[in-house]
């Protein structure tokens, strides 16, 4: 039976992935921080409600600010395989907290791969990357786009990428980025701006929101759903050398397109409700972020199955239901 180690197993990606690996039989450990293991229970709801999902999976307090502790438990596991999604991941918020963000989203890459370097572990790694590491890059981005962060994270999450890479050549690490564009789900945290919208819509049409407040409409983004992307993680790791991929759909739609295409799925109109709020912008945007998979089709096979209306639909409906 594979081991894998998940950190961040709480979040959007990291229950996903770990749905994934226990239905291809692994035995799965995830990472949680005390202080979000009650409000990421409804996540890891479909793990904790199937027997054969559940005997297979163990949930570790742990913080990947904490070295000694990741030490300690790549020992104790010896995973096969570790996936590192746990980070500060909220752009605007990063601005705000720039600390807490690099220790956390840059220097926990580094704790991670210094407990796999230490402990002479031979797992392979993944490195939750970003396009937020292209920031300002020309469009389409894809594996060789200079790197050009506008926020502390995106220079978090660059400083990650490049200490994976660096040690994958100084120590023969088995480590790999992968260059996740957006990507969302029902699953997606309300403080991003496609579930900020797909759940205003639905409470809007049930009479109980008035309006949604809203920053740069302009900004550009290449979404895709969360489900497929956490098959090319998996699909990363079982690949016969370590290599880096830009993952996305190779479509970018404005933040209006998206507010648009939601708000009309429910038969309403956009601007009838949608204010501008120049509070929620951020000090430095990113424009356009459009993904060039031509790597990942030919290398992994992979390409997402599940377009911009058909996910929009997909957000919206489960809100709808929620309420
Ligand atoms: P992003 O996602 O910053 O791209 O990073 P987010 O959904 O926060 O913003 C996308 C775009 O929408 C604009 N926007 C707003 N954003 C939020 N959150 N709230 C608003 O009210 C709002 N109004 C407009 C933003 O300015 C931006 O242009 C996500 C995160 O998941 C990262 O962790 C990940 O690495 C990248 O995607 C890929």
């Amino acid at each position: 039976m594979k081991v894998a180690l998940i950190t961040g197993v709480g979040g959007q990606d990291g229950s996903y992935l770990a749905e994934l690996l226990l239905d291809k039989g692994y035995q799965v450990h995830g990472l949680i921080r005390h202080s979000s293991a009650e409000k990421y229970k409804s996540r890891l709801a479909t793990i904790a409600g199937v027997p054969e999902r559940k005997d297979n999976f163990v949930l570790h307090y742990g913080d990947i600010t904490d070295s000694a502790s990741l030490v300690r438990m790549l020992a104790e596991i010896q995973p096969d395989e570790v996936y590192n999604l746990a980070a500060q991941t909220h752009v605007k918020v990063s601005f705000d907290l720039p600390e807490h963000t690099m220790n956390t989203t840059a220097l926990g890459a580094l704790h991670v791969l210094e407990a796999i370097r230490t402990t002479k572990s031979d797992c392979r790694f993944y490195q939750a990357s970003s396009s937020e590491i292209f920031g300002t890059a020309a469009s389409p981005q894809n594996e060789s786009s200079p790197l050009e962060p506008q926020s502390p994270y995106g220079c978090a999450k660059a400083v990650a990428h490049l200490l994976t890479a660096s040690y994958r050549e100084a120590y023969g690490i088995w480590a790999v980025s992968g260059i996740m564009f957006n990507h969302e789900s029902p699953r997606r945290g309300t403080d991003f701006v496609t579930r900020k919208i797909s759940k205003a819509v639905a409470k809007i049409a049930a009479g109980e929101q008035d309006e949604l407040h809203l920053g740069n409409l302009k900004a550009e983004r290449d979404w895709g759903f969360a489900g497929d992307y956490v098959v090319a993680m998996w699909q990363m790791l079982q690949t016969d050398t370590p290599e880096d991929y830009v993952i996305g759909t190779g479509e970018s739609h404005s933040v209006r397109e998206f507010a648009r295409l939601a708000f009309e799925y429910l038969d309403l109109n956009y601007e009838d409700y949608v204010r501008h709020d120049p509070d929620l912008e951020r000090p430095a945007e990113v424009i356009n972020l459009r993904a060039d998979i031509t790597k990942a089709e030919k290398g992994l096979g992979w390409k997402p199955t599940v377009g911009i209306e058909e996910l929009v639909q997909m957000m919206v409906d489960a809100d709808k239901q929620k309420l």
